[in-house]
């Protein structure tokens, strides 16, 4: 299941629009990834406060989402481009892959919520398609 053209230039218009409100689409993903998925509590447990919002929740929701903005740049060789960041997830911070498909979820919500107008069907698609890609770059240093 690649991504096609269409569904590049479709993720690219999308995030074009909305990418000024990462940090906001961020926060509200990870918020929700934490209190509707608790077992993604466990990678969090040396903050300090792991409620909506909190402070840490909120840095976190920009980082993951400066994440995903380098990933929309390097749309072309996903696995190349992400090649350290799946690195860190899987020999040091050793997140099990099946969180990922949880995290995009989140964010698909929070897309959905967010941008009405914005997030039709054809953009949900195309998003769904560039997250498992995304997802499965991450995971590919896992073996
Ligand atoms: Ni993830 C750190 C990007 C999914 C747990 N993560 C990062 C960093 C980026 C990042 C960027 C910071 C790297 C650095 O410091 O060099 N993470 C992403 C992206 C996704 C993702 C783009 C998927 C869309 N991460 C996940 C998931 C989990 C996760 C699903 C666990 C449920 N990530 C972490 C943890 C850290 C982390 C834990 C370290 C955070 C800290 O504060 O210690």
């Amino acid at each position: 299941m690649s991504l096609t053209a269409k569904d590049k230039a479709t993720v690219k218009a999308l995030w074009a629009k909305i990418s000024g409100k990462a940090d906001e689409i961020g926060q509200d993903a990870l918020s929700r990834m934490l209190v509707v998925y608790p077992q993604t509590k466990t990678y969090f447990s040396h903050w300090k406060d792991l409620s909506p919002g909190s402070a840490p929740v909120k840095k976190h929701g920009s980082v993951v989402m400066g994440g995903v903005g380098e990933a929309v740049s390097k749309i072309d060789d996903l696995t190349g481009g992400l090649l350290s960041l799946s690195e860190l997830h899987a020999f040091q911070l050793r997140v099990d892959p099946a969180n990922f498909k949880i995290l995009s979820h989140n964010i698909l919500v929070v897309l959905a919520t967010m941008f009405p107008t914005e997030f039709t069907p054809e953009a949900h698609v195309s998003m769904d398609k560039f997250l498992s890609a995304l997802s499965l770059a991450l995971a590919e240093k896992y073996r």
